[in-house]
């Protein structure tokens, strides 16, 4: 297996120096220039004093440039950090505080608030700058063993803080070589590449997915369904969460003929409605393959490129990975057709949280198994459904939003005796936070969402914020969330 992954990078860079790598709206670079831009700009790195297994941590927009600045904080041996541009200043400073990084790389406006972050201690610096005369002389790249942490993702919890899960250089370059294999990527592919590349799905998979096979990829800032619709015809694979699936069909504009030139639809993050799944097909004639990963995992299972693509189910474990379903409380392994928690194993399992070895050693069996935190079955096929979580998460649009979070910030306002957030389906995000409040005093709904705007990034403030006299609760005392969902069930039309 490849282990380092700069290594497996550079095998690309050149067999497929001549070609084209990527392409935004303006221009094209080869496979070439973009390693010869990440060479130079890892010598800049350096220059900065970046050193092996330091962080560089990365709040940028969506370009080519921080593409680049990915493969050369890999190529300088460094571990890769990237956070949503939509974090704001309290939750940045947790990442910077945690991950103490010796670089950080941030947009122009962001500047003065990230020299305030993080205890003033690491260098803060824009793309413009890093770019501006970049040396001549390219760094070489720096050798890495397999379990060497090559990037860190923050994903929260249902209690607590973020936590950085340490992905390996080894997890990113097996989960990367077995999926183009398994989605038969080849050099003739083109991706239209609209998912965001903070999260593993848009930076890892979908990159990952096209460099290592010397296919190419149109980069576009977001996700538009006109622009998309438009690239179809000289494109073969899209990448998205189901909201882009939700929007497509919501564009009478798409019809069999915008899909005809495109041979994958690959669906991940969030469930796929069966429905959603049915009327796509009946749209524009493909079947959309759904997966299913996590942040942690990488790629853990698809239904089959060739086989039956079953609407409601992310299919079989992909090879290399091992998948049982067990009793939560007991880890007791159960028999197939039976619902319990998904726990994985394999060479894409992450190393473990940074610097939380007790909350990593938590969500570990004592045989290795990773325990997921979602809920779901093994069908007499082999096939996996999911049909809920362990975890208290609402996945919207695509992004995890932890209630808790939210709930915290909620509870230490005056105006606020008790509050529950849930996740109630939306037509567009899939779910849709809601917030249900029980009011101390006199309460604006408005105010409040405005308020949380300045500590939380904008998905996750509550589409609503309502209010009720009393939260409902069981004997025990604990609010009663599943009977707040259902009587919030149609608050978007269902
Ligand atoms: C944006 N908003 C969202 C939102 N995205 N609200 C809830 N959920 C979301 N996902 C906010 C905006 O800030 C704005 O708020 C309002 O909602 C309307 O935004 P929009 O213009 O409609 O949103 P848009 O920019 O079009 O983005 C929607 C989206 C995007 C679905 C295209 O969120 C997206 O690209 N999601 C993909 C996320 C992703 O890559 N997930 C993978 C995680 S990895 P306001 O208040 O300003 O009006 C992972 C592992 C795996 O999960 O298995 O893949
Ligand atoms: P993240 O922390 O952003 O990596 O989110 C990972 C979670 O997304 C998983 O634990 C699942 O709950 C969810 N997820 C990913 N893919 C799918 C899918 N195809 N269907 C249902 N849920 C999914």
């Amino acid at each position: 297996m490849a282990g380092d992954l700069y290594s497996r990078f550079a095998q690309s860079f050149d067999r497929f120096s001549g070609k084209v790598l990527v392409e935004d709206g303006a221009r094209s670079w080869t496979y070439g220039e973009i390693a010869r831009e990440a060479g130079r700009l890892a010598a800049r790195l350096q220059e900065l004093g970046v050193t092996p297994g330091e962080r560089v941590l990365v709040q940028t927009d969506k370009n080519v440039e921080t593409l680049i600045l990915y493969f050369a904080t890999i190529r300088a041996g460094a571990i890769y950090l990237p956070l949503n541009v939509d974090y704001t200043e309290s939750e940045l400073d947790y990442f910077a505080t945690d991950a103490t990084p010796v670089l950080a790389v941030c947009r122009d406006i962001s500047v003065d608030l990230f020299g305030r972050i993080g205890g003033g201690a690491m260098q803060v610096t824009t793309l413009a700058q890093l770019f501006a005369d970049l040396p001549e002389a390219e760094a070489e790249p720096v050798p890495r063993a397999g379990d060497d942490v090559a990037a860190i993702l923050y994903t929260s919890g249902t209690t607590g803080k973020p936590k950085g899960a340490m992905l390996t250089q080894d997890n990113l370059a097996s989960n990367g070589e077995m999926l183009i294999d398994f989605w038969r990527f080849t050099p003739e592919d083109r991706l239209i590449h609209a998912l965001p590349i903070f999260h593993v799905h848009g930076l890892f998979i979908a990159v990952h997915c096209v460099l290592f096979s010397g296919a190419s990829m149109v980069f576009l800032p977001k996700f538009e369904s006109a622009r998309v619709i438009d690239l179809m015809a000289s494109s073969t694979v899209l990448m998205g969460v189901p909201t882009f699936y939700i929007r497509l069909l919501g564009d009478p504009v798409f019809t069999q003929e915008s899909a005809a030139h495109m041979r994958l639809f690959i669906s991940g993050s969030a469930p796929l409605s069966a429905d959603i799944h049915r009327a796509f097909e009946e749209r524009c004639g493909h079947r959309v393959l759904e997966r299913y990963g996590m942040t942690e995992t990488g790629m853990l299972t698809s239904n089959p490129y060739d086989g039956e693509r079953r609407a409601g189910y992310v299919g079989p474990p992909l090879p290399g990975v091992s998948l049982r379903i067990a009793e939560f409380e007991t880890g007791r392994v159960l028999p197939q057709g039976e619902v319990g928690i998904v726990e994985v194993k394999g060479p894409n399992v992450f190393r473990g949280y940074w610097q939380m070895p007790e909350k990593t050693a938590a969500e570990f069996r004592p045989d290795g198994y990773f325990i997921t935190g979602d809920m779901g079955l093994i069908d007499s096929d082999g096939y996996v459904q999911l049909v809920g979580r362990e975890k208290d998460l609402i996945i919207s649009g695509g992004l995890n939003v932890y209630p808790a979070e939210v709930e915290a910030l909620l509870d230490d306002r005056p105006d606020v005796a008790e509050a529950a957030v849930i996740g109630v389906p939306h037509p567009d995000f899939g779910e849709a936070v809601v917030a249900v409040v029980q009011p101390a005093g006199p309460f604006d709904p408005e105010a409040v969402r405005e308020a949380l705007r300045k500590d939380l990034a904008a998905f996750k403030v509550p589409k609503a914020v309502l209010t009720m006299e009393a939260l409902p609760r069981n004997t025990m005392g604990k609010i009663q969330k599943k009977l707040l969902r259902e009587t919030y069930a149609g608050l978007f039309g269902g």
